[in-house]
């Protein structure tokens, strides 16, 4: 799965109709579609999907948000993608964020920051299977 990303486009970008902003400046980026949909998560799913988190102050928080509507989470590749795709949605506070960053542009707190994207290899093969079945992702993809 190395070359491999998940992202999720949060639910306040999906409120704010801003889907297809999002995805035309990740595909203008160099990163190839494998897998995408649209979900609502289910309080469970949300809570497995940040267990990492679960000691956090903002665990709880972080949960209702990311059930709070539905989000599209995308498979994506490109080589060095998770890095490169961190580069491209930029630090996690927007306040924060690099100029031309996918949270500068679209993001507005720390909680609601439009876009996830994970941190390792190790989890993006972890995340996209919380998503994604085989068979729903796009493999051999043509260069
Ligand atoms: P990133 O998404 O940039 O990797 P993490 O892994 O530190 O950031 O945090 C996971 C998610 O938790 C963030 N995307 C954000 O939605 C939320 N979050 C992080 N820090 C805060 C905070 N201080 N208050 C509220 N939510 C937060």
């Amino acid at each position: 799965m190395s070359n491999r990303t998940l992202a999720i486009i949060k639910p306040d970008a999906v409120r704010k109709n801003l889907v297809g902003q999002i995805i035309t400046k990740i595909t203008e980026a160099g990163f190839k579609v494998k897998g995408i949909k649209m979900t609502r998560l289910s309080t469970d799913s949300a809570g497995g999907f940040y267990e990492v988190h679960k000691e956090r102050a903002f665990y709880k928080e972080l949960v209702e948000f990311m059930t709070s509507g539905p989000c599209v989470p995308i498979a994506l590749e490109k080589e060095n993608a998770v890095a490169d795709f961190r580069k491209l949605i930029g630090a996690t506070d927007p306040a924060q964020a690099e100029d031309g960053t996918i949270r500068k542009l679209f993001a507005d707190s720390k909680a609601e920051n439009a876009i996830h994207g994970s941190d390792s290899d190790e989890n993006a093969a972890i995340e996209i299977a919380h998503f994604f079945t085989r068979k729903e992702l796009l493999e051999n993809y043509p260069s």
